[in-house]
């Protein structure tokens, strides 16, 4: 046995004996498992983006090669890989070729900034980083030959895309250079990932200032979206189709691409949600499978187009990440048909669904229940107690596809885990009488905008450094389309005067963070609220804005 990364929490050894005697770690790596399937399916179609279509044994041979040339330099077990492509084709090749050689793939977002990449890159030692080299109009070359600098653990730079700076690689161009095979294998074979290794870190939500980062293993995150495609209807026969961010967990694993590409399916990509975008593909591609967040959903039921659009190859549309409320929900069953699937998911781990046979009442008012029967969840009161069946409580959870520890976190990990290993997930849930959850609200302090989460604090802290800021408070206002917004609600100092537009502007170009952290509303007050002890009360301040607008 190999030891795990330093900063990762492993499972107690008696409990990963179990999940493997279970057969629940399957003790494969999922370089291993994709292999084996696209030589199972080597003349399927694994992939299409816009006119590119690869075959299974296509994309095989891309991900060898790209494998080939990370371990030529020395990008191998261990090393973290910033991934910040967008939904494209190059994406999947990156993913299995890191995956293969036992690196590591961050899984960043485009709409990360220098705030966001600076940190996390740093924080990780990333010695490679994927970028495109224009996106949505922004300049990637630009940002990363700023940031780089700073960074002195990033050796390799690979740009999807014509433009790159000095000292970069373009993807293609990589892609087409030959490589010599015979002491590159040898020096994989003597470096070949284990299956208890870290796969991949996805990032946390975060309710703290900084964001967190989540280790993922290949025994768990194998077992993560083949048993979520097993409940899910993924087969070879599945169409799925990925509009939402690609490095989400949900896209990526739930059973997401991962699954699919195990199972035989075909993945179509696509870099907007937007309806046109969505219905054109389902058609053309005969499209069965989509993993959405309600904010998409809501866009498409209110297009016209969908009364034209022949959406009858659709078997699922799975929507999670954000809270999908009843109304929209029975507007999928009557305007779509019977594919509607809640999905529950997080990061850290634990998936809960809808079933196909729930009644349509479970489907629509319920946010479904866990994959696995060695998932173990217990809904608790503040003293960590289980609270009555049917009482509202902290859902806690643990299981073999949920982490033990965030990476090099030790202090955080003291409180977002109980002392036998549940993870505190901050979700208010109660337990539906079907055995499904019902996820009512929750205690951690974040904004979920469409299923993108903001940190209040990571938000708060910056705002604190504009001049005119004394004080700061995010909280989330509710929101018709997105479920919620942030609205920043601030004391000024003596005098001083900021609007909206100001505040996003120093946060944008002095903080440099993603756009969807940017406060949508701003509310300047004279006082705030306070808790018994003196603290602003969240609880009480989310009340009066919310009574305000
Ligand atoms: C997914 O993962 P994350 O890590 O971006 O966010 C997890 C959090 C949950 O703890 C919960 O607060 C919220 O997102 N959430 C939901 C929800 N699904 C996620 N809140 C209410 N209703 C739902 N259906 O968001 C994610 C990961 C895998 C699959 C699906 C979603």
């Amino acid at each position: 046995m190999t030891p795990p990364l330093e900063g990762m929490v492993p499972w107690p050894a008696d409990i990963a004996q179990r999940y493997r005697a279970r057969g629940y770690w399957t003790g494969e790596t999922i370089g291993s498992a994709f292999d084996r399937s696209a030589a199972a399916y080597a003349e399927r179609v694994a992939v299409v983006d816009g006119d590119r279509r690869l075959t299974y044994g296509h994309l095989a041979g891309l991900v060898d090669r790209l494998a080939h040339h990370l371990a030529q330099r020395e990008i191998v077990r261990g090393a973290r890989v910033v991934f910040q492509l967008p939904n494209v084709l190059e994406f999947v090749v990156a993913y299995f070729a890191c995956l293969k050689v036992g690196a590591i793939p961050l899984a960043c977002l485009p709409a990360h900034r220098h705030a966001e990449i600076g940190y996390l890159a740093k924080f990780t030692e990333a010695s490679a980083w994927f970028i495109p080299s224009t996106f949505r109009g922004f300049d990637y070359v630009a940002m990363t030959e700023e940031l780089r600098a700073g960074l002195p653990s990033l050796r390799e730079i690979w740009v999807v895309g014509d433009r790159v700076g000095p000292g970069m690689t373009r993807f293609a161009e990589l892609l087409a250079e030959p490589v010599e095979t015979g002491a590159v294998t040898m020096a994989m074979a003597q470096l070949e990932p284990q299956p208890s290794d870290v796969a991949v870190f996805q990032l946390s939500g975060g309710t703290t200032g900084l964001p967190k980062v989540i280790p993922r293993t290949h025994d768990d995150y194998l077992y993560n979206s083949r048993a979520f495609a097993a409940i899910t209807g993924v087969d070879a026969q599945t169409v799925l189709l990925v509009t939402v961010p690609i490095s989400h967990n949900f896209p990526l694993a739930c059973p997401g691409i991962q699954g699919t590409l195990l199972a035989g399916g075909r993945v179509v990509l696509a870099t907007s949600p937007d309806a046109e975008t969505v219905f054109s593909l389902v058609e053309r591609e005969r499209v069965t499978w989509i993993p959405a967040v309600p904010a998409s959903v809501i866009g498409w039921l209110n297009d016209p187009r969908i009364k034209r659009a022949d959406l009858t190859s659709l078997r699922t549309l799975a929507v999670g990440g954000s809270r999908l409320n009843p109304e929209p929900a029975r507007r999928v069953l009557a305007e779509m048909g019977p594919m509607l699937m809640q999905v529950f998911g997080m990061a850290e781990g634990l998936l809960c669904s809808t079933r196909f046979d729930d009644p349509v009442d479970v489907i629509v008012h319920t946010q479904g229940r866990p994959a696995s029967a060695g998932d173990e969840i217990r809904i608790v009161d503040d003293d960590g107690k289980d609270v009555r069946p049917g009482q509202i409580g902290e859902l806690t959870c643990r299981g073999p596809y949920t982490i033990r520890g965030y990476y090099r976190a030790p202090e955080h990990n003291a409180n977002a885990f109980t002392d036998d290993g549940f993870y505190r997930t901050g979700d208010m849930v109660r337990l539906h009488p079907s055995g499904n959850l019902i996820v009512e609200g929750r205690k951690k302090d974040l904004i979920n905008r469409g299923g993108e989460k903001i940190s209040a604090e990571e938000v708060e802290n910056l705002i604190l450094s504009h001049p005119a800021v004394l004080n700061v408070a995010v909280v989330a206002v509710p929101d018709d389309v997105l479920g919620e917004r942030a609205c920043a609600c601030v004391m000024l100092r003596p005098g001083a005067t900021l609007t909206l537009t100001e505040l996003n502007d120093f946060l944008l170009r002095e903080k440099r963070i993603a756009k969807f952290k940017l406060p949508e509303r701003l509310q300047v007050r004279d006082r705030f609220p306070t808790t018994a002890v003196g603290k602003i009360s969240k609880k009480d301040l989310r009340e009066e804005v919310r009574g305000l607008s």
